[in-house]
């Protein structure tokens, strides 16, 4: 007769192989502060570095049971804040095809970072690998990387107590923007298989990405230069060293705020985010002989968004401006790489994802040539709506984004017999943007370097690629509430559904505005609510973001 064990005696036989005494030890050099209450969201784990120790410590130990559970893959952890101020540090769990981590395991990430003593946190412990059923005594792999801020150090070590305590193995990657580390996750796992995505290492990296790149451009004649702010972040010496892969004739890079050991400086006035959020240059430009017309891209403070612009006149008028955010690199990536399919002759369908802070008028562009979806904002909701296509094209307003080719359009690509040499040369365009493009997670290198691509091979300036239509005038607005938690939403964060009555009331004020959209949702990374506006006539554009604010705040 066999003896079924329990459910209890499951759990307690799951649980038998944690290092209870190693932990506890270990968790005594990283108290958890109190009165303070953590959340894995859209980013990971984010807030004031300077309480951060034991989440870090805490990541690490959930880090090395999550490969466990996946039978001693590799997964990543990043230490970042990305676009936050310089004092704000973060980590968030990257899974092993360097995408980002099971959204059901971020209940988990939550309760453990706030388990109030030892005997809390090995309870914790417990709960996640009894749910999700770890192999305690399988091996572990853990790779981490993390960005310029001063606050990395400590946390890196406090990470590295925790991988020690539960006896994983550990690979510092070092200095890394997020998405090399995403990049790197997925090379240590696919390493020596069919679908191995690139060599483990740095040089790995800018190498795949460089020969891409040279294949693309190639003949094209030489280009102009293109100036990057890099947001005084990690970006810096990742682009530098890009740089001496390419040969300037192909890649004439001007790289600026490239200061990262200057205290404060990070994202300070300058970054994707500075320059999306508040439609201007980098503050200071006007001095760093910028001319209308110059090709200008800005990272964020770990590298894995980008954002163009140009001057259509002065730098020291503010009109001059003109962004080129993330929606109009999709439009440009999606034109281009529909028009490559079509001469490829390749049966390919060609999807683009956004969120509800697209710009109404590029989804109306888009959806004129091809399928769009919306989801809610955050990488990983955007990403997984990418992979139902052949071929889908993501990018948030913001300036994240990639595409991603699915294996069987890889495939398709790989193995189509061209029928004349447009086609051939369609294909190997294809071929080459495949290993261009960082499929893993949105990558301001890989990105920029895909715009420069269109661009070249379109011979087209910022103006043409700005003429594909015309952004409606558009405002977000942050709104302090006592509880952001009540603000519910639904149709991909379009519509509150709490608190009650809300959403009417936006409804009738947006309705008293021609063309105009608004919509307000809870933000995952900081303790706001973040209000959407935007109408088709520029004046009328703050008394719609304002009212909706006032809602909001007259609600709380
Ligand atoms: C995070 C997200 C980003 C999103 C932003 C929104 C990832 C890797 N990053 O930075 O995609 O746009 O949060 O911030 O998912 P919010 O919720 O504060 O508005
Ligand atoms: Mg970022």
């Amino acid at each position: 007769m066999v003896i079924l064990p329990t459910s209890i005696e499951t759990a307690s036989a799951l649980t038998q192989g944690l290092p209870v005494q190693l932990i506890n030890e270990a968790s005594k050099a990283h108290p958890k502060p109190e009165g303070i209450k953590f959340a894995y969201g859209t980013a990971g784990l984010r807030t004031k570095a300077n309480i951060l120790d034991s989440t870090c410590f805490r990541i690490g130990l959930i880090g090395a049971l999550r490969s466990k559970k996946l039978g001693g893959k590799t997964i990543g952890l990043m230490v970042t804040a990305s676009h936050n101020p310089e004092e704000d540090n973060g980590v968030k769990m990257v899974d092993p095809r360097g995408e980002m981590l099971e959204a059901s395991w971020e209940p988990h990430c939550t309760e453990i970072a706030n388990a109030t003593s030892e005997e809390e946190l090995i309870r914790s412990l417990q709960k996640l690998i009894t749910t999700f059923k770890i192999d305690v005594n399988a091996d572990a792999s853990v790779i981490f990387g993390y960005d310029t801020r001063p606050s990395c150090k400590e946390l890196v070590q406090a990470i590295v107590d925790g991988l020690s305590a539960m006896g994983a193995h550990i690979i510092d990657a070092g200095l890394k923007t997020t998405p090399q580390l995403h990049y790197l996750v997925k090379c240590h796992n696919t390493k020596g298989t069919p679908d191995a995505y690139g060599e483990p290492t740095d040089e790995g990296y800018y190498k795949k990405l460089s020969e891409a790149y040279i294949k693309l451009v190639a003949g094209k004649g030489p280009g102009t230069p293109l100036t990057v702010d890099c947001a005084n972040g990690v970006g810096a010496p990742a682009l530098l060293e890009l740089t001496k892969y390419i040969p300037k004739e192909h890649l004439d890079i001007r790289a600026l705020r490239t200061s990262t050991n200057a205290s404060g400086a990070l994202n300070n006035g300058c970054g994707a985010d500075y320059v999306k959020t508040n439609q201007c240059l980098p503050a200071g430009y006007d001095k760093e002989d910028v001319k209308a017309g110059d090709r200008m891209c800005s990272f964020d403070g770990d590298a894995d968004r980008v954002v163009f612009y140009y001057l259509k006149g002065p730098a020291t008028a503010k009109e001059s401006f003109r962004l080129l955010d993330g929606d109009k690199i999709a439009s440009l990536a999606a034109d281009h790489l529909s028009e490559l399919v079509k001469k490829a002759g390749v049966e390919l369908e060609l999807g683009c994802v956004q969120t509800a802070y697209a710009n109404g008028n590029s989804t109306k562009y888009l959806k004129q040539r091809v399928p769009v979806t919306c989801t809610p904002t955050g990488v990983k909701y955007l990403h997984h709506a990418a992979e139902k296509f052949d071929i889908g094209v993501y990018f948030e307003a913001n300036g994240h984004g990639t595409v991603l080719f699915s294996p069987s359009a890889q495939k398709a690509i790989k193995e189509a017999s061209p029928s004349s040499p447009a086609a051939q040369d369609a294909l190997e365009q294809l071929g080459a943007l495949i290993d261009l493009i960082n499929q893993t997670v949105g990558d301001a290198i890989s990105d920029m370097l895909l715009v420069e691509v269109i661009l070249r091979s379109r011979q087209w300036g910022p103006t043409e690629w700005d003429g594909a239509y015309e952004d409606l005038p558009n405002k977000i607005l942050k709104v302090n509430v006592k509880d952001r938690s009540i603000f519910k939403t639904e149709d991909a964060e379009r519509r509150l559904v709490s608190p009650e009555g809300l959403q009417a009331k936006i409804d009738e004020l947006v309705g008293k505005y021609k063309d105009a959209r608004a919509f307000v949702r809870p933000s995952g990374t900081e303790d706001c609510v973040r209000v959407y506006a935007e109408t088709g006539l520029a004046s009328e554009l703050s008394a719609l973001a304002n009212g909706v604010a006032k809602l909001v705040a007259d609600s709380d």
